[in-house]
């Protein structure tokens, strides 16, 4: 009886903390500030849109606010159907960095994207949902942690400027 009670103490636990963490399907359940897909790094969050040959990377803090792209750079690793393309991150203006290549647009290709400083990692799949129970054995070690508490992101930061220039 006392082992039936704390593994129900556990899973409610688990549950708790997956409805306020916002995983990659949590993430594929929210709108999107520009369309794109959002994915969660330690420090950001990044959505990207890919059009054609064009990749838009924005980047954001935990409640989707603007975080100037002045100073990154990245590389977006793209695998769509047999092919690997890598493509180069130049920031543009206010939070948007952006690169093209010589892909194919395909339903399911990944796109793995890599911001310096500090280097910040996220695996998008911008035309597929993640599951909304993913198999803890199918994610990679190498991945973003699975999820935060949405409980401590800051909600007053959307009200900062989208382009802030001179925040370091
Ligand atoms: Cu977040």
């Amino acid at each position: 009886m006392k082992l039936f009670k704390t593994t129900l103490f556990a899973a409610s636990l688990l549950m708790a903390g997956y409805a306020s963490a916002h995983t990659d399907a949590f993430l594929d359940t929210q709108p999107s500030p520009h369309g794109g897909q959002v994915r969660m790094t330690d420090s950001y969050h990044f959505e990207l849109v890919v059009k054609d040959k064009d990749l838009t990377v924005y980047v954001m803090d935990h409640g989707n606010g603007a975080v100037a792209s002045g100073g990154m750079t990245g590389t977006a690793t793209v695998l769509s159907g047999d092919a690997k393309v890598e493509v180069k991150l130049e920031p543009t203006t206010d939070n948007i960095l952006k690169g093209t290549g010589d892909f194919k647009t395909a339903d399911d290709m990944k796109v793995v994207v890599s911001i310096a400083p500090a280097p910040q990692t996220a695996r998008f799949t911008p035309f597929q949902k993640a599951e909304a129970e993913p198999a803890a054995a199918e994610t990679p070690a190498t991945a973003a942690p699975a999820g935060h508490d949405m409980s401590t992101m800051d909600m007053g930061k959307k009200d900062m400027p989208a382009t802030d220039a001179t925040k370091k």
